[in-house]
């Protein structure tokens, strides 16, 4: 079996059969395969947002379930956010070089007490990638850090993300600072991260909840859309 694996050549491999072998590697935490599977794709002329969501994203999915399940555990699940971190490195230039007209500024981060930087990091390639400039403020933020952030970067959209059950009530104290500084009016709220839902998004006064990065990229460009308007007429 171990033979069978080294002499696997990537770029021998078809689309339908490289595609699952990225998804394998990636939940082996293989990744110069991963990056080797990225390039060979690009080469092939996938897009970046097909790579991500396709193979890296898909891959992560697996992932993620065996850990819900007890099959993986936290080193092997940290080697594959590595090696999906990795894929992602190459993608994100690519993604931010479309010429994009500037759609507006950006502020994304990952609550307090959480540390999963994967999604919003995807958010914001999406984000800069559709043309919007975006200050990643990283993980584990107390709404201080976000309230700071959004007025140095002169931001018009607040981002949110969490992970756990147990972190995502914080974004609910994040608005209400904002609220109570009498700021909530000059941010467009999204928020996400996978165990929220939209009702959990307007119970704790967010504009809008995004599933995904591409419905993040849709929501701010309509919200910004409305902003515009508003301000025209
Ligand atoms: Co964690 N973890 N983890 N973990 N982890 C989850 C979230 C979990 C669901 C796994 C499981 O049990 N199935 C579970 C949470 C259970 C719960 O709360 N109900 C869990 C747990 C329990 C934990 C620990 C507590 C484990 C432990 O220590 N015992 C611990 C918590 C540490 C902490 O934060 N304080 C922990 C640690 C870790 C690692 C460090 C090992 C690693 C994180 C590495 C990193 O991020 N750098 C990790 C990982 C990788 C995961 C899973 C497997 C994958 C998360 C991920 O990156 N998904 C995850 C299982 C899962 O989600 N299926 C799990 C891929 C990513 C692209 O998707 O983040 O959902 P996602 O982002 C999407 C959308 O949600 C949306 O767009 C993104 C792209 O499409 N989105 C936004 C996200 N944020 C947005 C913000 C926006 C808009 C859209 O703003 C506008």
């Amino acid at each position: 079996m171990a033979d069978q694996e080294d002499d696997l050549i990537l770029s021998d491999l078809p689309d339908d059969e490289l595609v699952p072998q990225m998804q394998d590697d990636l939940y082996d935490g293989m990744k110069e395969e991963i990056v080797e599977g990225v390039n060979i794709l690009l080469e092939r002329g996938w897009t970046p947002y097909d790579i991500l969501t396709k193979a890296l994203v898909g891959g992560m999915t697996v992932v993620g379930n065996d850990f819900r399940d007890g099959i993986l555990f936290v080193p092997e699940v940290l080697m594959a956010a590595n090696a999906m971190k990795a894929g992602m490195a190459i993608l994100k230039p690519l993604l931010v070089e479309t010429g994009a007209p500037r759609m507006g500024r950006m502020v994304i981060g990952t609550v307090k007490g959480d540390i999963h930087d994967i999604g919003q990091n995807l958010v914001t390639m999406m984000m800069e990638g559709a043309g919007f400039e975006v200050k990643n403020i990283g993980i584990n933020n107390p709404a201080e850090d976000y309230i700071a952030a959004l007025k140095d970067f002169d931001a018009d959209i607040l981002g949110m993300s969490a992970l756990l059950t147990t972190t995502m009530p914080y974004m609910k104290i994040v608005i209400d600072q904002l609220k109570e500084q009498g700021l909530r009016d000059d941010y467009i709220v999204l928020v996400g991260g996978a165990p929220l839902n939209e009702e959990f998004g307007r119970a704790i006064g967010a504009d809008a909840y995004c599933r995904d990065a591409a419905v993040a990229v849709e929501t701010a460009k309509d919200f910004i859309a409305r902003k515009h308007n508003q301000a025209a007429s």
